[in-house]
C-alpha cells in the first residue's frame, strides 16, 4: 500500500485563520462535505489525504479523539467492528490553528464559531431548526445508504461503476490505486453489512429517500438563495449515488439532481 499521501495543498480563497489541515481520504462523500463547509467559508486549507482503512489509525495518531459513543449505525444498530471504527476515529477531522474538529456535524460548529461569514446556518430559528434536521438526516441516514449502494454495485465489480469508479463529481472512489479501490471496497463491504438482500431494500426504499429531499428543497430548507450546512451534507451522497448508471438518471431528472449540480457540477470528460 501506499503511505498516506502527505500535505497536498489545496486551494480556496480567503485567508487561513492560522493554518487549516483537513484529513480526508479520496472520494470519500463525508469528507466532501467538510472541504465545501471550509471552500464555503472561503479558508484555504492544506489537505492531506489517508489511506482508506488506515485513516482511523492515522487521525488518532495526529491527536484526534475518535467517538467515545457510536455515532454511524447499519439496519438501526452499531455492530462492534463500527463501534469499534468510530472510537478510534472517522474523517473529514479538521485542525484549525489550535483546534481540532472531527465529524461534519462539529466541524460545521466550528467554522460557524470562528468564522460567522458566509453563515453556514440560517439566522431565523425555525429555517435554523429545519436546516438542522435535514443536516442531522444527511449525516445519520442519507450518507449511510449513499455509501452502501455505492458498494454493493463495487462488490459485483467494479465494471458496474463509470470508470471503474475512478471518475466522477466526487474524484477517484477510495483511491486512486484501482487495486487499494477493489480491496478496500471489499472490506468496507463487511465493516456496512452489505448484502444483496439489504440492497434491494434500499433502492426500494431510494424513490421515498430522494422524495424527502425534494420536498425539503421545495420548502425552502435545501438549495435556497444561500447554501447551508445541509446543502453541502447532502449534496456529495447524491453525487456518490449518482456513480450508478442505474440510479443517476433518476436522481438528475429531481429537484435534487439541480442541488447536486449547483453544489458539485459533473466534471467535464477528460480528453
Ligand atoms: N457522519 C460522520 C462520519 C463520517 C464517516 O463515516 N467518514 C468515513 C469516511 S467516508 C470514515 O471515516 N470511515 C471510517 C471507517 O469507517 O473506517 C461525518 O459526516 O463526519
Amino acid at each position: 500500500m501506499h503511505a498516506p499521501a502527505e500535505a497536498r495543498p489545496v486551494s480556496a480563497t480567503g485567508s487561513v485563520p492560522a493554518g487549516a489541515t483537513l484529513y480526508v481520504f479520496p472520494g470519500s462523500h463525508a469528507c466532501r462535505s467538510g472541504m465545501l463547509m471550509l471552500d464555503h467559508k472561503g479558508i484555504s486549507y492544506r489537505r492531506v489525504d489517508l489511506v482508506p482503512g488506515l485513516h482511523p489509525l492515522s487521525v488518532r495518531l495526529r491527536g484526534f479523539p475518535g467517538s467515545g459513543t457510536p455515532i454511524r449505525s447499519v439496519d438501526g444498530r452499531t455492530h462492534r467492528s463500527l463501534a469499534i471504527l468510530d472510537r478510534v476515529g472517522t474523517v473529514p477531522a479538521l485542525r484549525l490553528g489550535g483546534e481540532r474538529a472531527q465529524t461534519n456535524h462539529d466541524i460545521a460548529r466550528l467554522l460557524e464559531r470562528v468564522q460567522p461569514d458566509p453563515p453556514l446556518f440560517p439566522i431565523d430559528e425555525h429555517l435554523r431548526h429545519e436546516v438542522e434536521a435535514a443536516e442531522r438526516w444527511g449525516d445519520q441516514a442519507l450518507q449511510m445508504i449513499a455509501r452502501r449502494l455505492v458498494l454493493a454495485a463495487s462488490l459485483r465489480g467494479l465494471d458496474t461503476i463509470p470508470g471503474r469508479g475512478s471518475r466522477g463529481r466526487l474524484g477517484p472512489l477510495l483511491s486512486e490505486n484501482e487495486r487499494i479501490r477493489v480491496v478496500a471496497s471489499r472490506v468496507a463491504g463487511r465493516i456496512f453489512a452489505v448484502t444483496p438482500a439489504r440492497e434491494r431494500d434500499l433502492l426500494e426504499e431510494l424513490p421515498a429517500t430522494l422524495d424527502t429531499v425534494d420536498e425539503w428543497i421545495s420548502a425552502g430548507v435545501l438549495d435556497g438563495k444561500e447554501l447551508n450546512a445541509a446543502d453541502l451534507m447532502i449534496a456529495p451522497s447524491l453525487a456518490l449515488l449518482a456513480y450508478r448508471p442505474d440510479l443517476r438518471p433518476d436522481i438528475e431528472a429531481r429537484p435534487a439532481g439541480a442541488l447536486l449540480e449547483r453544489v458539485l457540477p459533473e466534471p467535464s470528460p477528460g480528453p
